[in-house]
């Protein structure tokens, strides 16, 4: 891999964008190594990922302007799916995927951050759609999803005006949980990556299915969802060891590590 570097750490997926020359900057190549690197994620051993970019500048400065200033509409269609297809695969992982922002996450790099389950960023980052400027729309699902992170009033004047905006506006909107110093960013990420590790991985992948699938439909079918997920973790070992070191009072037992099941 040349942009893509990936490192695990006991149950943590560390995935690090790699291209600071252009400031992480997604061309196809990104695209494709991304696309790979997710495939190639062991689901038997890895129960969190985390998502950053190289440097201290940049997280993602955007899709990339070089390559996308000549492509033709078929092309562009086509660069739009490629994109949407990797980002569409981050946000239906079957573990949690947190967005460590260490910087610049423009255009594709906050449509990549909306991607993920949860993002933090460090006091340096810097959010922003600045597509309209450029002559085009967003093109990697910010449309759609800005607008369901950050409500449809804000996520609008975001994009329609392409202002960019700092770690604690990004916080105040809640298009960020938590800013930290550069240098914790991801100490802090690899905490809440641990803490969610720790917990059992067949109901942590149920919630995150759960939560995304229930936001597409009704409440009357989102319910069903969740009833469905919910009892898909009974007969399992970690309801069985959970809930029995509780009935034991025994809370230093750990959950056992569960192989990935297909449902
Ligand atoms: N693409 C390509 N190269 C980029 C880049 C980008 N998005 N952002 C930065 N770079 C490159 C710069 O060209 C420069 O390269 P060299 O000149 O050194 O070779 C290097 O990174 C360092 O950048 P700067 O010299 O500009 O650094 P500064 O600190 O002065 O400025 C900046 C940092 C982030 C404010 C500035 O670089 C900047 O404004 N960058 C562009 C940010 C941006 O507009 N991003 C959004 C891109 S549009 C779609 C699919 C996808 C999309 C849309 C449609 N479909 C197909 C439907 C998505 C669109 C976007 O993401």
């Amino acid at each position: 891999m040349e942009f893509i570097t990936y490192e695990q750490e006991e149950f943590v997926g560390i995935i690090t964008i790699n291209r600071p020359k252009a400031l992480n900057a997604l061309n196809s190549s990104v695209l494709d190594e991304l696309n790979a690197t997710l495939d190639q994620v062991d689901l038997n051993t890895t129960r969190c990922l985390i998502l950053t970019g190289a440097g201290e500048k940049s997280f993602v400065a955007g899709a990339d302007i070089g390559e996308m200033s000549t492509l033709t509409k078929a092309e562009g269609e086509a660069f739009g799916k490629k994109g949407n297809d990797v980002f569409r695969k981050l946000e239906t992982f079957p573990i949690p995927v947190i967005a460590a922002v260490n910087g610049f996450a423009l255009g594709g790099g906050c449509e990549i951050s909306l991607s993920c389950d949860i993002r933090i960023c460090s006091d340096n980052a810097m959010f922003g759609q600045p597509e309209v400027g450029l002559g085009i729309t967003p093109g990697f699902g910010g449309t759609q999803r800005l607008a369901r992170a950050i409500g449809v009033g804000m996520a609008k004047q975001l994009i329609y005006t392409a202002r960019n905006i700092k770690a604690d506006e990004a916080l105040r909107i809640g298009l960020v949980n938590a800013v930290y110093t550069q240098e914790e960013l991801m100490a802090q990420a690899k905490k809440m990556a641990v803490t969610i590790a720790k917990n059992a991985p067949i109901a942590v992948r149920n919630c995150k299915k759960a939560i995304n699938d229930g936001l597409q439909v009704d409440m009357d079918q989102a319910i069903v969802i969740e009833e469905k997920l919910f009892g898909d973790c009974f007969e399992t070992e970690d309801q069985k060891a959970g809930m029995g070191n509780f009935l034991e009072k025994d809370k230093e037992k750990k959950l056992k590590v569960v192989p990935f099941q297909n449902k």
